[in-house]
């Protein structure tokens, strides 16, 4: 197996470890989302217990943001390209789509 094909499949584990906790496995709640941010990209929110309603806002935008079923709650492709944006800033570039000029 090649490391990238290893990759995708850590990344779907990582997903569906978080996703089940609720019983539904598809999709990451809010919560389980701030779990799963929480423990695997330490960092993204801020640590401290002062900060919760600002982690909570955070963790809310970031599912609106990609929400593009409107269930309010992450399934697997809307998490692959919020992974694919972290991935992308990590690196220096610019997640968002090319802006096309005239
Ligand atoms: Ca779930
Ligand atoms: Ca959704």
């Amino acid at each position: 197996m090649t490391k990238l094909l290893i990759s995708m499949g850590i990344m779907h584990d990582v997903f569906q470890t978080y996703a089940k906790r609720d019983g539904d496995a598809e999709t990451l709640s809010k919560r389980e989302l701030k779990e799963l941010l929480q423990a695997e990209l330490p960092g993204f929110l801020e640590s401290c217990a002062s900060k919760e309603k600002e982690n909570e806002e955070k963790v809310k935008q970031l599912v609106l943001g990609l929400d593009q079923d409107g269930d309010e709650k992450m399934d697997f492709s809307e998490f692959v390209i919020f992974i694919t944006a972290v991935i992308l800033m990590i690196h220096g570039l610019d997640p968002r789509p090319c802006q096309k000029t005239k």
